[in-house]
């Protein structure tokens, strides 16, 4: 018998600040020009703005569940950071970050939330994805619609976003071997937030790293810091350039943590220890830019609080327009659904109309 290593990997993890802000090492150019920083920690302090706001609305009955963003701002920030214009993001629901940059407004997100599907109809980018809830969608539909942008011969390149839980599904298996197989043009971003509601990331998989699961459909694979978001806009920017440059795709496991509440209605207090969760606050995205920026003489308390004064006025405008829009009537989730509505729903749909007379729908 001979046996020899046929083949071998390794997966790498890219970080460039430390929980403190601190420099491990030279730093990306963009990562010294003042006015980049500033705009992404502008980016990162809006979508936890709204956030707040948004599970405080839920809280006081004005908007349906909500799903937070909470401590993974930096994921979505880079990722609405790199991607060009003429790109396409196909989020799952905690993309906030990614979406307010790409154009989607504030207002379109709370409506969504707050049942009325129209706010997933996005004025500014229509040719992105809408949120989807339904679990591991999002790598399928990056990879059909990085398959039309090779066929098409543009130098597009399309992004989905999916978390740790999502890379147990079947989908997302077939979405790597055809993204590997066609070299499309496509970035898979995995949020591994650490938990699939409760379900622990350890229980998830027995994968040593979620990354290499794009390594089996030889697609260039690498973990990175999802809380540095110096690392995280780096390795989206290569990985971008990748794509529109005909070099095929990229997965990209980013290591951050769900501060919040799975959603609004969860618990997370019954299954995960508190300790863990004090502890990841240590590491959280926004004060480590914020310690780098002091650490480089360009933030101060002034700075920081006219900013928090601008993010809350830019959202309260947001919750006023939402607000004052009409809310969707009832038969809404029954006319869209269905070509022809099924004849089991069409009582329903009456009883739904009676119900609607009785109570004053309001958000
Ligand atoms: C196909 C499908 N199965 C199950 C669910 C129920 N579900 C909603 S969120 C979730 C966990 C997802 O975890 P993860 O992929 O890690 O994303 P996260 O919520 O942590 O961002 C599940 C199982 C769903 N929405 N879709
Ligand atoms: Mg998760």
């Amino acid at each position: 018998m001979t046996q020899k290593t046929t083949a071998q990997f390794t997966i790498s993890l890219t970080r460039y600040l430390d929980s403190e802000g601190r420099a491990l090492g030279p730093l990306p150019e963009f990562a010294t020009d003042i006015t980049v920083v500033h705009n992404l920690y502008r980016w990162m302090t809006l979508t936890r703005t709204f956030d707040l706001k948004a599970i405080n609305l839920q809280r006081t009955g004005k908007m349906g569940t909500y799903a937070a963003s909470l401590g993974q701002e930096a994921v979505s920030v880079a990722i609405g950071h790199e991607m060009a214009r003429d790109d396409v993001l196909v989020p799952a629901y905690r993309e906030y970050g990614a979406q307010f940059q790409r154009g989607v407004t504030m207002t379109e997100i709370l409506r969504f939330w707050g049942g009325m599907e129209t706010g997933n109809c996005y004025e500014n980018c229509p040719q992105d994805f809408p949120i989807a809830v339904p679990i591991g969608t999002q790598p399928l539909h990056a990879a059909g619609v990085a398959a039309a942008m090779k066929y098409r011969k543009q130098k597009r390149a399309s992004v989905s976003v999916c978390g740790d839980g999502a890379t147990s599904q079947g989908d997302f298996y077939e979405a790597m071997n055809v993204a590997g197989a066609w070299h499309l043009p496509v970035v898979f971003v995995i949020t591994n937030n650490q938990w699939a509601i409760s379900l622990s990331r350890k229980s998830q998989s027995s994968a040593e790293t979620l990354a290499q699961k794009g390594i089996a459909a030889g697609i260039p694979s690498f973990q990175v810091d999802g809380n540095d978001i110096i690392a995280m806009c780096d390795v989206m920017q290569k990985a971008l350039n990748r794509a529109r440059s005909g070099k095929g795709p990229t997965v990209i496991e980013a290591i951050t943590y769900r501060l919040h509440d799975h959603t609004t209605a969860d618990d997370a207090a019954r299954y995960r220890p508190l300790a863990e969760v004090e502890q990841a606050w240590q590491a959280e995205p926004i004060k480590r830019l914020r310690l780098y920026m002091e650490n480089l003489g360009i933030w101060d308390c002034v700075k920081e609080a006219s900013l928090v004064a601008e993010c809350q006025a830019e959202v309260d405008i947001a919750v006023n327009a939402y607000f004052a829009s009409e809310a969707e009537p009832v038969t809404a989730m029954f006319d869209y659904q269905f070509a022809e509505l099924p004849h089991h729903l069409v009582p329903q749909r009456e009883m739904a109309i009676a119900f609607a007379e009785t109570v004053s729908v309001k958000h």
